[in-house]
């Protein structure tokens, strides 16, 4: 196990490293940010730009951007593309009607190559209890 630890932390380092976490409103973006840093579901109120938190796991430091996901500011988020290593897609399995709009911000999020540096991009399926 020490063994496993010690070559995750080569491949990281002990620099930060910049997760972004994207999704439309109301997907659920900052109850999983501050479900990861309290391990606590909070009483959220909607995201005017973004909330950023660090979360340590093993000593590797990761700095969490929950990036507001109102429809207006949706062309924004490119603006946060710089330095990302991991983008996390929140996507809201209940909103059947907006399921296509996350599609298409999703496949031009996949399609900017100020993203070539992201090594891991995550889609999750939230809200799968209703
Ligand atoms: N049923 C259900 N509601 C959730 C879940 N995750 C978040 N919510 C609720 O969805 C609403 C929007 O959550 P929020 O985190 O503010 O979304 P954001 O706009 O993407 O940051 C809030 O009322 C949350 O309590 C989930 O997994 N299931
Ligand atoms: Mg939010």
């Amino acid at each position: 196990m020490g063994f496993f630890m010690s070559k995750l932390q080569n491949l990281f380092g002990p620099e930060e490293h910049k997760v972004l976490i994207l999704g439309l409103n109301n997907a659920g973006k900052t109850t999983i940010l501050y479900k990861l840093c309290l391990d606590e579901v909070i009483n959220t109120t909607p995201t005017i730009n973004c909330n950023v938190e660090e979360i340590v796991l093993k000593n590797i430091r990761f700095i969490m951007w929950d990036v507001s996901g109102q429809e207006s500011l949706i062309s924004n988020w490119s603006t946060y593309y710089t330095d990302a290593e991991f983008v996390i897609i929140v996507v809201d399995s209940s909103d059947v009607e907006r399921l296509s709009t996350i599609t298409v911000e999703l496949h031009k999020l996949l399609s900017d190559k100020q993203l070539s540096k992201v090594a891991g991009v995550l889609i999750y399926a939230n809200k799968q209890d209703i």
